[in-house]
């Protein structure tokens, strides 16, 4: 059976700030409070979703989440006209109305963890939406992300509901997890990176639990000799690597990842994953340790690097491996000759750099802009028409975000009942264009 990797990506909504909420991310702090441009932000999203959908390659879109998102704010206890309730949550926490305005269910690789029905012994593909619970603006995505990814692939997979448990069982999806697999419909490897437990960072709360990784591959029935679990190294999170795919990129049979993405005594588990590789795939697991002497975790980070998307094209039969890498590796002259080498060297065929400017400064890059959904073709076919990037489609919405969305937008701004208002018609209408019910704020 073909497997194919629909990505999955969203546009990025007209309330799109720079709120500084992001847990550990240096990116999403060191812009905290600067002007943002939503239109952009959205433009290049869909410029990078043109390109993937150019190369072949099955690409869906989401609409934005609705926001403000006024029943959190209800539930806070802000009371009134919505007028009343912006002013009243602007003057007593303004972090909170960021968090109602945060349009972070863009960065979709944190919406759920999926698991192909090839590597489960019985049953379809399933997916567990991520609670994100370690931050107030994440944690407010799940609930409608639910409700999307079921309309999406409710005929398809099993869409489950997030972890209980709150901080304990804190899961943040796909960021945090890889798949290495083989020729098609043989069974995946799961590797579930997590960030708690001894050595612990001193600056940064990790974001992800053992506990998630170990619930997941536990509900999603995936074999035990096939799941590994590494640890975060604490100095990468404290450097700024608040998500593994800050650090780690991984495709089919590639790892690629710096010196310092684990903690100490993950060779261990990175051995026995090559072991097992080898003995299901029968063919080497190709591991890339990029070393700090190559480049320093901080250029790593200030680059994303590691958060480069890999994306398999077809055309005419023939495969290729295309990487679509953030603008600033271009400028970089280590990540540069980096990305040029492996070009050289074959890991990838084509290289492609993305100006995602408007992500970057909230410490998104290519490869946190999409969810990776491995789907037999069968699947595919139930997924509705209308979620798929078109021409026709992506037309109309460079309409809407043209001639809607702000140019530039503060956090003041979002306490003005009319431009929220004329946020949540935006919307609405781009909702309407991608045949999905408006979702309520
Ligand atoms: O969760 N930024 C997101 C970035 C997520 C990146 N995703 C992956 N690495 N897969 C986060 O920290 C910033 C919001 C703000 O600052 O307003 C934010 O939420």
């Amino acid at each position: 059976m073909t497997f194919i990797d629909a990505q999955i990506d969203r546009i990025v909504g007209p309330t799109h700030h720079f709120g500084g909420l992001g847990v550990g991310n240096l990116a999403s702090q060191m812009h905290a409070g600067q002007t943002s441009n939503p239109r952009a932000a959205a433009l290049q999203g869909l410029d990078k979703m043109r390109l993937v959908a150019g190369l072949g390659v099955p690409q869906l879109i989401l609409p934005p989440q609705p926001r403000p998102y006024f029943a959190l704010l209800k539930a806070l206890g802000f009371t009134g006209s919505p007028a009343e309730i912006l002013q009243s949550v602007l003057t007593k926490n303004p972090a909170i109305l960021s968090a109602a305005a945060s349009c972070s269910a863009m960065w979709t690789a944190n919406a759920a963890t999926v698991t192909p029905s090839c590597d489960r012994n019985v049953g379809s593909a399933v997916m567990t939406v991520a609670n994100l619970s370690a931050s107030l603006h994440r944690s407010i995505e799940a609930a409608q992300t639910q409700n999307e990814l079921a309309a999406l692939f409710g005929n398809a997979l099993e869409v489950r509901q997030t972890l209980p448990g709150g901080a304990p069982m804190r899961d943040e999806g796909a960021a945090n997890h890889m798949r290495f697999s083989g020729i098609d419909g043989q069974p995946g490897l799961n590797v579930f990176v997590y960030g708690d437990g001894s050595p612990e960072p001193q600056c940064h709360w990790p974001r992800q639990t053992k506990a998630t990784g170990q619930a997941i591959a536990r509900s999603h029935g995936l074999q035990e000799d096939n799941v590994f679990h590494l640890k975060q190294h604490p100095e990468a999170i404290d450097a700024g690597a608040f998500h593994n795919d800050v650090v780690a990129m991984s495709h089919h049979d590639l790892l690629i990842h710096h010196e310092l993405a684990f903690a100490q005594g993950s060779c261990q588990e990175i051995e026995r994953l090559r072991r097992r590789f080898e003995d299901v795939v029968q063919s080497p697991l190709r591991v890339l340790r990029i070393s700090s002497k190559e480049l320093s975790l901080n250029d790593a980070i200030k680059t994303y690097f590691f958060n480069s998307q890999i994306v398999t094209a077809s055309h005419a039969g023939m495969t290729t491996w295309t990487i679509l890498c953030p603008v600033q590796v271009k400028r970089n002259p280590v990540t540069y000759e980096l990305v040029e080498r492996l070009r050289a060297e074959q890991f990838f065929h084509t290289v492609h750099f993305v100006d995602l400017g408007q992500s970057m400064d909230g410490g998104g890059g290519p490869a946190c802009l999409r969810l990776r959904v491995p789907l037999s073709e069968q699947e595919l076919e139930h997924i509705p028409n209308s979620a798929f990037w078109t021409e026709n489609r992506d037309s109309n919405l460079r309409h809407i975000i043209s001639d809607r969305y702000p140019r530039e937008l503060k956090l003041i701004d979002l306490a003005n009942p009319e431009i929220c208002q004329r946020s949540l018609e935006t919307q609405e209408l781009i909702a309407k264009c991608l045949g999905q019910k408006p979702a309520n704020a």
